[in-house]
Parts: structure tokens; C-alpha cells; sequence
């Protein structure tokens, strides 16, 4: 192994974004050391998270250069680069790799600050019940999103095609969250149906059991 994938460790908390990169990591079969935190202490200014990442976001990655990366895209792409044989992104020149990266960015820039604006409302609206119709709103406009994206695939039997690729991945986190689980088995079959199909992926079982366990 190079000598730049040794030594990581990722800042997480239990059932956060941080699990995409768990898995990916996993899936790849690289070492590195976790640190689990309390969602109420992410942002604790003498705490762990916001030495290395002032944003105090999960996931956040450090390298043992002492260099951070954070936004799950970003890693995304870099472990795909690293490790390019392990088809999670697919190669450059392949049909499938416009596609998985209009989608990767879909999903980080248009469906997570869904997730943003809707947990943390009073960052942008200090009016308890302004910030209350945020979330609502957030929260309606993400099922909008989800069935529009529910629409416009046919999984065969993964997301791009017969090779699964961190697209899953994020399915399998992603619906999780809100609207969770039995929205998506009842609006977003083929979507659910991914999510499903990732839970039973061996490499992984330690890290859903990690994250999403009751
Ligand atoms: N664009 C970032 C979003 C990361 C993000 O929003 N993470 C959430 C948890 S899933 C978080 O850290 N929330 C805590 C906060 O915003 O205070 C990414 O894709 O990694």
C-alpha cells in the first residue's frame, strides 16, 4: 500500500455521511482509524473536529501528511482514483462515468444541503416557526427529488448498470435518512431496492451495523 493511505483517520458520527466513506474505505479493504463523535459535541470548540475541519462536518478525513479532506465528493473521487480497478468510480471513458458524476454531484449538491438547511433551520432563520417551515420545506422538496431521480432509472441490477459503484453507496446511507427507510419501500421502490441490495454486501455488514443498528 502507498504510503499516503496509510495512517487516515475519519472523523464520523453514528449514521452520518461519514458511513459512505466507513464503507467505501471498507470496500477497498484500506486501514485507517475512526473517530466516532456525539452529534452534539461536533462543534464543541475545544473537541477533536474542529482542529482539523473549523466547518466541524462529518465526514472529514485526515491524512497522515497532516492534510485534510473533507466533502464526501471529494474523497469519493480521490479513493476512486486511487484505486480506479475497484470500479466504485467508474474510469474515465466509460459510459457510465458521465452519468455517475452527474450524479454524485446531484446527490452532494442538490439532495444533502436539503439536509443542511433542514437540521440546523436556526442557522439561517432565527424565527422559531420560519425556521420550522424550513425544514418542512426542505424535507418536501427532498421527496420531490428522490421520486424525480426514481423516475429517470432502471437499475440492471445497480445504479449504473451490473458493476456497483459509490452511487450505491450513497443510495444505501442516504435513504437512511429522512423520509428513511419505508418512504422509500413505498415511493421509491428501485431506489429502495439498491439501498437493500448494499446491506447484504459482506465487506459492509460491520459498518451498517456500526452505524444504523436500533
Ligand atoms: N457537503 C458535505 C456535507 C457534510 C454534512 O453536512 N455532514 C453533516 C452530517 S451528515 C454534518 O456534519 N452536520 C453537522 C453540522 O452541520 O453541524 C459532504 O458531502 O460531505
Amino acid at each position: 500500500m502507498a504510503d499516503h493511505l496509510a495512517g487516515m483517520t475519519l472523523f464520523g458520527a453514528k449514521g452520518g455521511g461519514s458511513a459512505i466513506i466507513e464503507a467505501l474505505l471498507a470496500i477497498l479493504d484500506l486501514p485507517y482509524a475512526r473517530r466516532y463523535l456525539d452529534w452534539d459535541s461536533l462543534h464543541d470548540p475545544s473537541g477533536p473536529l474542529s482542529k482539523v475541519n473549523p466547518a466541524c462536518e462529518i465526514p472529514t478525513l485526515l491524512l497522515q501528511d497532516g492534510s485534510v479532506m473533507t466533502e464526501s465528493a471529494a474523497i469519493t473521487l480521490w479513493l476512486g482514483a486511487e484505486r480506479p480497478e475497484s470500479g466504485l468510480v467508474p474510469l474515465v471513458g466509460t459510459p457510465e462515468h458521465p452519468e455517475f458524476l452527474r450524479r454524485l454531484i446531484w446527490l452532494v449538491a442538490s439532495v444533502y444541503p436539503t439536509f443542511s438547511y433542514g437540521d440546523h433551520p436556526e442557522r439561517w432563520l432565527k424565527n422559531e416557526a420560519a425556521a420550522q417551515a424550513l425544514r418542512t420545506a426542505t424535507d418536501k422538496r427532498r421527496e420531490v427529488m428522490w421520486q424525480q431521480f426514481e423516475a429517470a432509472i432502471t437499475p440492471a441490477p445497480w445504479l449504473l448498470g451490473d458493476a456497483m459503484t459509490a452511487l450505491d453507496i450513497y443510495m444505501a446511507v442516504m435513504t437512511h435518512w429522512r423520509p428513511r427507510r419505508d418512504w422509500f419501500e413505498e415511493n421509491c421502490p428501485k431506489l429502495f431496492g439498491i439501498a437493500k441490495r448494499v446491506d447484504t454486501i459482506p465487506e459492509l455488514k460491520e459498518v451498517w451495523e456500526r452505524n444504523f443498528a436500533p
